[in-house]
């Protein structure tokens, strides 16, 4: 492991090495933690390129959720399994883009399990907009499939890489939230924030307005009160994107369950991008719920669980579970 030092920069490995050197967390999860992220210059390099590549457009196949998967999903899919089943401490996978589990145990029966959303906001990559990948890594002991139903707090490892107008890597450990931007000069992953806060600012209100009407009647009418409290919408359609700008700049991010055949249906999915970002908005100082439980302490009932999910800033959220309950 390079322990680079560019200047007064610290590299993610060297970072990986001391951050986690004084804590309980095994150097086996450092090497977890590095093969995301090399999983992620990787992607990175593609994404930039997508139109050159002919990456562009749909694949032909829909993913488990029956969307369209788009080229670069499958791309980026192909990409974190093949770095991550080379990993003798991963026995498992899980996707967006896989229908099952992927075993990659080779016969070990303990180690890290990792769920991913290789490329979140699909929708996006034609018209080089934001995208990004979405990582959670759990403990496993026996059973695989069974051990990627654990709640959020069993996360020992979650974050995202976000292809904007920089590549950067946000993760934790449980030991608060860091961020590292890809130099393009050298290819390293440099520490750019350390012990991200999330601002109270309860600045900006981020929900698909399109879908306010199949909203539960309370969820509107607590929004429309934040909206008179003032706050600028914002809604890029990635979720990794909203999440960042939400991390950085304070705020909402409102994803709420929609009226669906009698009933409401969540679209978020549990695995591999509410539970990770769950996990990093708590290390954060934020909130984040799944059903106006803490989204921290809630275990998927199947592999592709959806979910509603609100998350932000305390101030902000507080406002608006106050609002949703005002009689
Ligand atoms: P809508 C992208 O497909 C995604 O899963 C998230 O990245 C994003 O937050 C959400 O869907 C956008 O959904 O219904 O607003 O297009």
């Amino acid at each position: 492991m390079s322990t680079i030092i560019r200047g007064d920069k610290l590299t993610l490995s060297h970072y990986l090495l001391s951050h986690l050197r004084d804590s309980n967390i095994q150097a086996e999860l450092n090497l977890v933690i590095s093969d995301i992220a090399d999983a992620g210059k990787k992607i990175a390099h593609e994404v930039q390129r997508s139109g050159l590549l002919d990456l562009h457009g749909a694949a032909g196949g829909k993913n488990i959720h029956a969307e369209e998967v788009q080229k670069l999903d499958d791309r980026s899919n192909e990409i974190v399994k093949s770095i991550l089943s080379e990993n003798e401490q991963i026995v498992g996978l899980a996707s967006e883009e896989e229908k099952d589990v992927v075993d990659v145990s080779g016969g070990r029966t303990t180690g890290f399990i990792v769920a991913f959303d290789p490329l979140d906001g699909s929708s996006n990559i034609d018209i080089n907009a934001t995208v990004g990948t979405i990582f959670s890594v759990l403990p496993s002991w026996a059973d695989i499939r069974a051990d990627f139903l654990q709640p959020g707090r069993s996360q020992l490892a979650s974050g995202y890489v976000l292809y904007g107008s920089s590549t950067v890597f946000v993760f934790t450990v449980g030991k608060g939230v860091h961020e590292f931007t890809l130099d393009p000069d050298n290819g390293e992953f440099i520490l750019t924030q350390e012990n991200i806060k999330i601002p109270e600012t309860a600045k900006y209100i981020s929900y698909n307005e399109g879908n306010k009407t199949k909203f539960r009647g309370s969820e509107a009418k607590a929004i429309d009160k934040l909206v008179k409290n003032g706050g600028s919408s914002r809604y890029i359609g990635a979720l990794v994107a909203d999440f960042h700008r939400t991390l950085l700049k304070g705020g909402i991010f409102l994803y709420p369950a929609v009226s669906s055949d009698g009933g409401y249906i969540g679209k978020l999915r549990m695995q591999y991008e509410v539970k990770p970002l769950a996990h990093v908005m708590h290390e954060a100082g934020g909130v984040a719920l799944i059903n106006n439980e803490n989204a921290m302490e809630v275990a998927p009932d199947e592999l592709h669980e959806r979910v509603p999910f609100v998350f932000g800033d305390k101030k902000i959220v507080n406002k608006y579970q106050k609002y949703r309950y005002d009689t």
